[in-house]
This record gives structure tokens, sequence and C-alpha cells, in this order.
């Protein structure tokens, strides 16, 4: 049984297309509160985030757009992050992926003071890995495992807290890398699990490799769940589609694995945009996917220690 700690971050900022900001809304109508009560787990919904004003800072790249609000979002959730962990199981409701700047360093301040190494599982068509320097797009929302990294470039942001090394993140269903973003990945031991990898050797075997290793270090894991790591066929409620992402039953696997596995600390349920959806449909499946990390099962299975 988990302490599961709900906390609403409408983050709509770090991309262009409006309606990430009511991802919150859409996970509490499509029943996330009761699919963990239904599991056996307390739940206890924080409510909404409301960041401080932005500060006005700039940066030298004239994409960016909304710098200052970001920053404060930041601030906001690592400071939330951080004292959730304490207490249970943070689940941030997104809001766009820039939300995982601040999420991201709430847990890793969390880890650094428990003494335990943070290790993170990114879900997602993209690797987000771009500086502010680097981004084209200037949407910040392709930024945060730069950040996490402790790459330079971060200036107008706090100092993240204890940068994450490469080896201990682990990116899966990845198909959209822009350049600058693959030539810092080259330098880094970042594993990238890109589509053909898992076309090639499936879920288990890679995800297996990532989760020994955090098993056998005690660490913290943090996932961070992009409704664009789905195939667009059966979620398509997000602004950045691209085609060729996992299927349903991937998905729901990596879940079911990641939930016997026992290790996730912290989780990220980021780019939904429920103004594009269909009836509902990517909300729901985005819940279903909560209820197989959290338990969900046709039949009962031990914990297994991979
Ligand atoms: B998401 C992109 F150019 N790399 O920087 C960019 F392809 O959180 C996309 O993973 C970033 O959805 C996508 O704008 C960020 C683009
Ligand atoms: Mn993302
Ligand atoms: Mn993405
Ligand atoms: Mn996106």
């Amino acid at each position: 049984m988990t302490h599961c700690i709900l906390i609403g971050a409408p983050v709509d900022e770090g991309q262009r297309r409006p309606g990430c900001l009511m991802g919150p809304a859409a996970y509490r109508v499509a029943g996330l509160a009761s699919t963990l009560a239904e599991l056996g787990h307390t739940v206890e919904d924080r409510g909404d985030l409301f960041p401080a004003a932005g500060r006005g800072q700039t940066c030298a790249n004239p994409a960016v757009h909304h710098l200052p609000e970001i920053v404060a979002w930041t601030e906001a959730l690592r400071a939330a992050g951080c004292a959730a962990m304490e207490e249970g199981m943070p689940i941030f409701l997104g809001g766009d992926h820039a939300l995982a700047l601040g999420t991201l360093a709430g847990v890793a301040a969390h880890a650094r003071a428990a003494g335990r190494p943070q290790f993170v599982l990114w879900l997602d068509a993209h690797s987000d890995f771009h500086t502010i320097e680097t981004t084209g797009s200037g949407n910040l929302h392709g930024t945060p495992l730069a950040y996490a990294s402790g790459r330079p470039g971060f200036e107008p942001f706090p100092a993240f807290p204890a940068p994450i090394p490469g080896r201990n993140i682990c990116m899966f269903g990845i198909r959209s890398v822009d350049g600058p973003e693959l030539a810092a990945l080259r330098e880094t031991e970042i594993v990238v699990n890109d589509m053909r990898v898992l076309d090639e050797r499936g879920i288990i075997a890679p995800l297996r490799e990532f989760l020994d290793r955090v098993r056998a270090e005690n660490g913290m894991l943090h996932v961070s769940l992009d409704v664009d790591f789905l195939d667009p066929s059966i979620a398509p409620a997000v602004g950045t589609t691209v085609p060729g992402g996992a299927t349903f039953r991937e998905a729901h696997l990596v879940c079911e694995l990641l939930h016997e596995s026992g290790l996730m600390t912290s989780l990220d349920l980021v780019e939904l945009n429920p103004f594009l959806d269909e009836r509902g449909r990517t909300a729901k499946l985005m819940v279903d996917l909560v209820g197989s990390l959290m338990g969900r099962k046709v039949f009962d299975r031990p914990t297994r220690s991979f």
C-alpha cells in the first residue's frame, strides 16, 4: 500500500499549443483517485499548484518563450516535490513536460538529503535534452533532462540540486531527437532505448537491465511518462505526435514490470492536452496505465526481484 500524493501542475507555457493546463482536471475526471483507492492505496489530492509571478529573466536565444514563467514553475514544483517525497509517492499531473524541470529538481534534492542515488526512466518519443541555448523551437518542454544532467546553459534557473549522472538515466520509446540533442547525448552514458531497440529486443530485457541497477544501488526511481511515448493511434491528445510509438500492450507491460519491481518512488504524467482528446480516451488510457503501475493485474503475481 502506497500513500499517493496527487499534485496538479497545469503548466502550459513550455510549448505553444494551449490545452495542457486542463490536464490535471482531465485526470481527476477520468477517475485517477478512485483507481488508486480501489487498488488499496491511500490518496491525498493536494490540488493544483499556482506558481509565483515570473521575474523577467531573459536569455540569449530569441526563440525561447515564457522563460520567467517556467523558472517560477520550476521553483514551485521543486519545493512541492521535495516536500511530498517525505510523505509518500508524488504523482505530478501535468501540464506540459516543462514541469519536469521542477519535479526532477525536487526528487533529486530529496534523494541527496536521503543519501540515495536518483534514477530516471524517461518514457517519451523525444529525448528532451536541449539546453535553453540549443532549443530551436524555444519550447522549454524539450529541456528537462539536460537540466537534470547538469548541462551548462540553464543560468536563469536555480542550480540543479544534485545533477543526475547519465548512467542513472534511461530513455524508452525515443523516435525524435534533434541534431544538437544527439551530439550532446553522445557525450553521456544515458541509455537511449529508441524504438529500434524495443522492436529488436522487446520491452523486458532493456527494462530489466535498468531496473537491476536501480535495485543494486538502492536508488530512488522517478518515472516521467509523456503521452507521446504512446502511439498516436491510441493516444491522440498530445501536441507533438510522432508515429510509431508504444502500443497498448507494450505500455502496459512497462507499467506492470515497474510495479512488480517495487522501485518507483515518484511519477510525472505529462503532455496530455484534453482539448485534442477524443471523448477522454487518452486521459482514460493514462489513468489505466497508472492502474497497472500501481498494481492492477489479472492474476496474482509475486513481486519479482529482477
Ligand atoms: B516533449 C522538439 F523540435 N525536440 O525541441 C523541440 F522536435 O516534452 C520537440 O517530449 C520537443 O513533448 C518535445 O521542440 C518535448 C522538436
Ligand atoms: Mn517529453
Ligand atoms: Mn515527447
Ligand atoms: Mn509533447
